[in-house]
């Protein structure tokens, strides 16, 4: 039940699209800019938990995944980025060799990790080779660890030099032992503003070509949006129109992750960044908006520990995971996090503090473990604080 139908405050707009929420129908284009024009932040909470709480109850996942990036040295110069350096500064960055990314990832052997995430800058020794030869590598190495790899940008750019399609690179890929695509490099799609923060690499068709073809596979990849910088309401919503239509032919997707634009160390430096009501609005906006996607995740080293907590009322019920970014990508950015790292314990006392079900996934959503009665060890002495039950929402009413 959606309390703001029997609000009187709430006008005849709002309401027919709280109608609409109500019974799982779509909201359009002009319907979606309105939320974001008008929409008052306790009503949006109130249609985005509605949906969330349909799809999910109150179970709230995370990961335990470690990210590495072969290198920060990149051909392209996007405005927003803090991390890269051109190639005519290379010797400031690091430029990791095949044997090095390898000695990188059997650090994590003993380590129950279950997914490396790579991203990283576009430089042309980083091609079909070297990618192949990695992918291969740890599949000998590390057999069951998820290698979810590279956007459609490093993947148009060695696509176009090693001359082969987008379907085949992307079948060369899965052979290699991808197993699935992070949803980077998708900043905003509309090239109003793209041509100006991300200028020279994949376009928007290109961006969705390469995932439509992955999903073709039958893999799965997850989807973001660079928000908060030069772009209007209209913009955020083309963006999340065109991911719709996407996942109405393929179903390929499986998350989808706002970024909030941080503006340390880079060209855009004098925009302010948005606040946290502008957040929360963007992750309801985003659940309601996008009704064929199954989870919205929080990336928390962005946002800070405790707008993921309020996240998790505004429609999202995904928070990542015990991430250790070994080479600072975020921080660059001026992430709330100087050392991005939580422990299974932090994450799941972070989500059962809200009232919700802290639940451990592998990459694709499947449970690894149910923590909703675990007490850590480290808990037991503060009996009824840091493990708080999940409250039972049924039982009380
Ligand atoms: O595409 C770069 C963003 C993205 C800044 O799929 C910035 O599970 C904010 O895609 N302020 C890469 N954001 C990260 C990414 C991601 C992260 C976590 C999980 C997943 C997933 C994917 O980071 C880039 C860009 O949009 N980014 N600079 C900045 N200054
Ligand atoms: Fe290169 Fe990616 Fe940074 Fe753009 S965002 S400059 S493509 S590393």
């Amino acid at each position: 039940m959606i309390a703001a139908l029997s609000d009187p405050k709430i006008s005849p707009e709002m309401k027919a699209i709280a109608q609409k929420v109500a019974s799982g129908q779509r909201i359009t284009f002009e319907e979606g800019v309105l939320l974001f024009e008008e929409g008052e932040i306790g009503f949006l909470g109130s249609l985005a938990n509605f949906i969330r709480e349909k799809k999910h109850g109150d179970k709230t996942y995370f990961n335990r995944n470690f990210h590495l990036e072969p290198t920060n040295v990149c051909l392209y110069t996007c405005t927003f980025c803090s991390y890269s350096r051109l190639i005519k500064k290379r010797e400031e960055g690091w430029e990791y060799t095949l044997e090095e990314m390898m000695d990188l990832i059997k650090k994590y052997d003993d380590q129950p990790v279950t997914e490396v995430h790579i991203v990283g800058g576009v430089l042309p020794q980083y091609n079909l080779e070297f990618y192949t030869n990695l992918f291969k590598a740890i599949k000998m190495h590390r057999p069951e660890l998820h290698v979810k790899a590279l956007t459609p940008v490093e993947y148009h750019y060695i696509f176009k030099k090693a001359k082969v399609s987008y379907a085949e690179g992307m079948k060369l890929m899965l052979e290699a032992g991808l197993d699935s695509m992070p949803g980077g490099g998708a900043e905003i799609f509309h090239p109003e503003i793209r041509d100006q923060i991300a200028g020279g690499k994949c376009n928007a068709d290109q961006w969705l070509s390469i995932h439509e073809e992955w999903h073709r596979l039958g893999q799965r990849s997850n989807a973001t949006m660079l928000y908060g910088h030069i772009e209007s309401y209209a913009h955020r919503i083309d963006h999340l129109d065109r991911l719709r239509n996407l996942q109405d032919k393929t179903g390929g997707f499986q998350t989808f992750i706002p970024l909030k634009f941080r503006n340390k160390n880079n060209q855009m430096s004098h925009i302010s960044e948005t606040n946290m009501l502008d957040d929360l609005k963007m992750y309801a906006i985003s659940r309601i908006y996008l009704d064929n996607f199954d989870h919205l995740k929080a990336y928390w080293p962005m946002i800070s520990r405790e707008v993921a907590q309020l996240s998790l009322a505004f429609g999202v019920n995904d928070i990542d995971g015990t991430i250790d970014d070994t080479t600072k990508i975020y921080t660059m950015a001026g992430a709330e996090e100087q050392s991005p790292a939580m422990n299974t314990r932090e994450l799941v006392n972070l989500i059962r503090h809200v009232g919700r079900q802290p639940l451990e996934r592998d990459t694709l959503y499947n449970i690894i473990t149910d923590y909703t009665e675990h007490v850590f060890e480290e808990d037991k002495k503060f009996k009824g604080y840091v493990s708080l039950p999940v409250i039972n929402k049924k039982n009380e009413s």
